[in-house]
Order: C-alpha cells, then sequence, then structure tokens
C-alpha cells in the first residue's frame, strides 16, 4: 500500500516546507519536491494543501487504568488510545508501576497485559519504581538491557504509597548513570504536603482549592531542587522533572542546564492555561475536576507565563499530558467532603496537539517549537527517534495533517475519552487535526475514525539521545 501526502506544508523541529509526503507500507520513504512528485502512482493520495503535516503526536506521559485512591484512571488501553488517535497522537508512553513490594518483573508484566491488544496507536513503557531496594536497582538494568524500558519515576511525593526516600533515590540515580536510563521525577516534597493536609483538615478546609494551597510552589521546587542536587552527586545522573508547573521548580531547572547538567523538564497544557482559582477554586465541588499533582497555579503568580517562555527557551523540553483521567460520578466523589480523598488527575491525552497548537496561534511558540514539544522533542529524550518524532525517510509514517483553517470545540459532548466532563469544556482551539496516520494506515480521516483496537504495537526503546 503507498500512500502519498500531497502538498501540505511539512513542519519539522528545524523548519517548514512545503512537500509531498511518500509513504510505502509502514515507512515514510521520500519527502518530495511537489515538482517531482507528479509523475509517481500510489494507492492513495491525501490532498494536504494549506494544512500542516507533522510527525504524529508522543504523549510521553500517560496513565491508562492507574490504580490511585481507592479506583482507576478511567481511560483503559483501548479507550484512552483511541482518543489519542483522534487527537493526532500516534504514541504514547505509559507508567507501568511496581507496587511497594512487587517484583519490579511481575508490574511491567501486569502493564503488557494490560495493554496487549487494546492498544489503537503504538505504545510503550517508563516504570515507576514503588519501591527502591537491591533487587529493584538489579531489575533496572534488566529493564533497560531486555525489555526496552530505560526510564524509571520515582516519587518525592505519596508517603506510604509511591513515596522513595533520599537515600532510595540517590542509589536508583547512581544506578541509572550506570546502565545509562534516565530518572524521572515527581519533585514535590511529599512529607511535608501530608503535615499541611492534616492541618488544613482539622481546620475544616475541606473544599478541593485546598489540594492546591496545601501543594505550595515552594514545596514543588523545594523537591527540584533536592532531586538536581541528588542527581549531581549520582555523577550527573540524566534527571527528567515530569508534570512542572510552578516557576521556582524552573528556575531551578534552568540554573542546573544553565550549568549544563543533563537536566530535563517537561510541563503539561494543564499548567499553561487552567489555574487554582478559575478552575481548583470553582464553586462546591466543581473543583475536584481539577485535582492533580503537581496542582494548578496561581493566575496571579507568574508560572503560565515563565512555563511558556521556558517551552520557548527549551528549559521545558516536552509538553506531556500526565493523562489520568477519572470520572466525577463514583470516582472523584470519594473525596466529597475531604479534598485529601479526590483522586488526583485530570485526561487530556486527546487534546494536547491542539492545546499546544493555540500556543502558536497566540504567538507563545513557534510552529517548529510546537511540532518539537510535542513529538520530535518526546521521540528524541526517550530512545523512540528516528522511528519515530520527525517526518522523514525511514521513520514510521506517523503523519498529521493539521488545518490551520479548522476551529476545534472541546466538549464533554465530542470528546472520546472515557470521562464524564471536560477539564477544557467549552475552550476553542483555531486550528484542528485532519487526517492521522499511524504506520501507514490512515486511521482518522473527515471526521470518522478508521483504526482499530490491537493495531498498536509495544516499542522498545533505546537509550536517550540526549544523554552525555
Ligand atoms: N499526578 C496526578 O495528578 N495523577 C497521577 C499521579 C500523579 O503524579
Ligand atoms: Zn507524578
Ligand atoms: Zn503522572
Amino acid at each position: 500500500m503507498s500512500l502519498l501526502v500531497k502538498g501540505g506544508t511539512v513542519v519539522g523541529p528545524t523548519g517548514t516546507q512545503v512537500a509531498d509526503v511518500l509513504v510505502e507500507g509502514e515507512k515514510i520513504v521520500a519527502v518530495l519536491d511537489p515538482a517531482f512528485s507528479q509523475t509517481i502512482t500510489v494507492d492513495e493520495v491525501i490532498d494536504a494543501a494549506g494544512k500542516y503535516v507533522i510527525p504524529g503526536g508522543i504523549d510521553a506521559h500517560t496513565h491508562m487504568e492507574l490504580p490511585f485512591g481507592g479506583t482507576a484512571a478511567s481511560d483503559t488501553f483501548d479507550t484512552g488510545t483511541r482518543a489519542a488517535a483522534w487527537g493526532g497522537t500516534t504514541t504514547i508512553i505509559d507508567f507501568a508501576v511496581q507496587r511497594t513490594g512487587e517484583v519490579v518483573q511481575d508490574g511491567l508484566a501486569a502493564w503488557h497485559a494490560k495493554a496487549d491488544g487494546n492498544c489503537h496507536i503504538d505504545y510503550a513503557f517508563h516504570m515507576i519504581l514503588g519501591g527502591v531496594d537491591d533487587d529493584s536497582l538489579k531489575a533496572m538494568d534488566q529493564l533497560v538491557s531486555d525489555e526496552g524500558v530505560t526510564s524509571f519515576k520515582l516519587f518525592m511525593a505519596y508517603p506510604g504509597v509511591f513515596y522513595s526516600d533520599d537515600g532510595q533515590i540517590l542509589r536508583a540515580m547512581q544506578t541509572a548513570r550506570e546502565n545509562g536510563a534516565m530518572i524521572m521525577m515527581h519533585a514535590e516534597n511529599g512529607i511535608a504536603i501530608d503535615v499541611l493536609v492534616q492541618q488544613a483538615l482539622a481546620r475544616g478546609e475541606t473544599d478541593p482549592i485546598y489540594h492546591g494551597i496545601t501543594r505550595p510552589a515552594a514545596l514543588e521546587a523545594e523537591a527540584t531542587n533536592r532531586a538536581i542536587a541528588l542527581a549531581e552527586v549520582a555523577q550527573d545522573c540524566p534527571l527528567y522533572i515530569v508534570h512542572l508547573s510552578a516557576s521556582q521548580a524552573l528556575e531551578h531547572v534552568a540554573a542546573a542546564r544553565d550549568a549544563g547538567r543533563n537536566v530535563f523538564a517537561e510541563t503539561c497544557p494543564q499548567y499553561l492555561y487552567l489555574t487554582l482559582e478559575d478552575q481548583l477554586g470553582a464553586p462546591g465541588f466543581e473543583g475536584a475536576k481539577w485535582v492533580c499533582s503537581t496542582p494548578l497555579r496561581s493566575k496571579h503568580e507568574s508560572h503560565a507565563r515563565d512555563l511558556w517562555k521556558g517551552l520557548r527557551s527549551n528549559d521545558l523540553a516536552i509538553v506531556s499530558t500526565d493523562h489520568c483521567p477519572f470520572c466525577m460520578k463514583d470516582q472523584k466523589e470519594l473525596g466529597l467532603g475531604d479534598f485529601s480523598k479526590i483522586p488526583n488527575g485530570i485526561g487530556g491525552v486527546e487534546h494536547r496537539v491542539d492545546l499546544i497548537y493555540q500556543g502558536v496561534v497566540d504567538g507563545q511558540l513557534s510552529l517548529e517549537r510546537w511540532v518539537e514539544t510535542i513529538a520530535t522533542t518526546p521521540a528524541r529524550m526517550f530512545g523512540l527517534y528516528p522511528q519515530k518524532g520527525i517526518v522523514a525517510p525511514g521513520s514510521d509514517a506517523d503523519l498529521v495533517v493539521y488545518d490551520p483553517n479548522a476551529t476545534t470545540r472541546i466538549s464533554v459532548e465530542t470528546h472520546h475519552m472515557n470521562m464524564d466532563y471536560s477539564a477544557y469544556e467549552g475552550v476553542e482551539i483555531q486550528g484542528g487535526v485532519g487526517t492521522v496516520i499511524s504506520r501507514g494506515e490512515v486511521i482518522v480521516a473527515d471526521g470518522n475514525y478508521h483504526g482499530r483496537k490491537g493495531r498498536g504495537k509495544f516499542l522498545e526503546r533505546g537509550l536517550s539521545s540526549y544523554l552525555m
């Protein structure tokens, strides 16, 4: 099967060009000057005139079916990867979980069992380490060498659940320095946060907004700085700060990067667009929709502005979603009368490509930086490049034809995620995903879905391209 994506503006990390993209089977075989493709015969032509042709989005941070707070994230690998496809994301990297006391490889096997045969798009795994000990350190080596899992998430938050202490973190970092893996850090001082949570509840402060108030930016910044220091002690172990939301945390990342350190960070659309006051502080229990950690930050401070700036300057390398949806009914409702029992998470895997494109429209990012932060850098950061993340000969034919003249209105009425609300209800994007191609197969076109569960393949990842 051959395919020609014709007449579009191909956008890559280093520039744009009007070009035709020739696909043979699952691969891109040529990016051609349109004058040269006149004579080529193909099975199917996709007209991309007036549209952008970009590499399929890579969401490097999702939590399908994550057990959390007595329930589980409401998107399965089936529903979540289908929604991702609708939104122009053709690869996800989800977090497999080793629960405390569990064998790491068993946790990984459980994640394979959830995903295998259910995904609509390609997928890979990071590994959450819920317990760092001699066995899990050995398992890190095995996952890197044999399983294609080359990044490990640790938590400085959630004592008693996922939490690792500084000694455990240091040991995992030393192991990663040796085997080339990336340490991904949930950087919030969970011990101090738990004190603030108990004090707030004792004062009767139970509404969702107190979730944000008890997780102050200073405790994200402190943990970020501590993680950077521990990584320095571990001989500059590669460190990636996940879901960075606060200006003060970004300052520590920027300083480390200025010093030439192997320190990277991502942010998420919720921190660029949503705020403590307007969403988390919505009347009654409504704010529960936006309970996630790290939390939404105050609109009266400079966080969102600084995050956009960080994306421009590459102090923030990637936009991921931290997609972790819970329905209001029966899930978020577990925290009625006690914000600390609201399951943490926001769903957004379907809207990341659009929401960051809106940053281009708003003058926050260049077209090239849009593509870089949503596709090319995630591929490079997590060992998927050049198979993924770029429109180039030899790469997988994961392509999105993006229409800058479309309008996309985000709503629970129209989204495909398994959520009974939208975190971005009513938001209008001045652009829209048109055709989505995954490994040469058209899976979304003209508002219709042509993909199917089980077509997505597990991707064994290599080491990050950014390591020194
Ligand atoms: N943060 C969330 O909001 N949800 C899941 C885990 C996390 O770290
Ligand atoms: Zn986290
Ligand atoms: Zn997460």
